[in-house]
């Protein structure tokens, strides 16, 4: 594996998880894999999880970690031929060049507009980095994917079922500040490789791209879908037709005890307590984010493994 943009470049969604999951009893079996090797990690957005994972995998594997939050550097202009007269300082193509002098893998944070809906699915930020770079690039959250939140996701699934193929559902929920549709993308990719049976459940409205979609029931009754749920994943997105906007804040759709009934509850975090999801939800035995947080690190130690063997 070159590059993880998306899970696509995974060669197998299944072997990659069983992969996590004995790295997990052993983290340190490739301590030699990474020695004197550097992952540079470039956040143009907060981060608490894929900052803190992402380092630890890498340093699991014995390789050193440098991050920059993009703010404490110069600004960066991303489209060619520009005239640059005004606040941008430097080109990604020399910054990207220069990075890789520095990294044997370059991994990015960079969230979409949520304004201008061509623009981010063309995925500029991340791909301009896998144009100019000349090392691989990981993704950690990008414009349209989250590949390594999925994955930990996938790992979780796997640890956690107690039946061959669970019903797992993704329930949108409400929010009051315009969220990206990354998370929700990646994991129904992720979701339609595995052997689950597999419901999205969002107000009329809120459909995401059909391309991702493709044909995973979606069915609008949230009480519906729920019914017979092993894992509920509950995530909230702005609107993707009416791009970035949020038309629907409607608290119904909230995560409670009453509607999860015996399922495990799924969230990528970090996530808004009784805006989300009710307190006696997340505070139950039922939720399981801490575990789906711990398979952050192990989600990235995979992927970053795959990168170094490939040399
Ligand atoms: C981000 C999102 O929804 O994409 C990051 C989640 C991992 N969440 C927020 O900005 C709250
Ligand atoms: N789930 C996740 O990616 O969390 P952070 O935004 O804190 O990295």
């Amino acid at each position: 594996m070159n590059n993880y943009i998306n899970i696509k470049d995974l060669p197998s969604v299944e072997l990659a998880v069983q992969e996590a999951i004995s790295l997990k009893s052993d983290p340190n079996k490739y301590r030699s894999l990474g020695t004197h090797k550097t992952l540079v990690m470039l956040f143009f957005n907060a981060s608490l999880r894929t900052r803190l994972s992402t380092e630890k995998a890498a340093k699991q594997l014995g390789m050193d970690v440098i991050v920059l939050n993009v703010t404490d550097a110069w600004q960066l202009e991303f489209d060619s031929g520009v005239i640059m007269n005004l606040d941008k300082s430097e080109h990604v193509k020399e910054a990207a060049q220069v990075i890789s002098q520095y990294a044997d893998i370059l991994a990015v944070r960079a969230f979409p507009s949520l304004k201008d809906k061509e623009k981010d699915l063309s995925e500029w930020i991340i791909t301009s980095f896998v144009n100019y770079a000349t090392v691989p690039i990981v993704n950690m959250e990008s414009a349209t994917g989250h590949p390594l939140q999925a994955l930990a996701d996938a790992i979780t699934i796997e640890e956690l079922k107690t039946k061959s193929k669970p019903k797992v559902v993704l329930s949108w929920a409400p929010h009051p500040k315009a969220l990206p549709h990354a998370v929700a993308n990646s994991f129904i990719e992720i979701m339609q490789t595995i052997d689950v049976d597999f419901t999205i459940t969002h107000p009329e409205g809120y459909e995401l791209h059909p391309d991702i979609v493709k044909d995973t029931s979606v069915v609008y009754d949230q009480e519906a879908a729920l019914k017979d749920a092993d894992f509920v994943y509950v995530k909230n997105w702005s609107n993707y037709k009416d791009y970035g906007k949020i038309t629907s804040e409607d608290s119904s759709w909230m995560m409670t005890q009453k509607k999860l009934k015996t399922a495990k509850f799924m969230h990528c975090l970090p996530v808004r307590r009784n805006v989300v999801v009710e307190d006696a939800v997340i505070d139950s035995e039922q939720s399981i984010v801490i575990a789906q947080s711990n398979n952050r690190t192990y989600a990235a130690q995979v992927v970053l493994k795959k990168i170094l063997e490939n040399g």
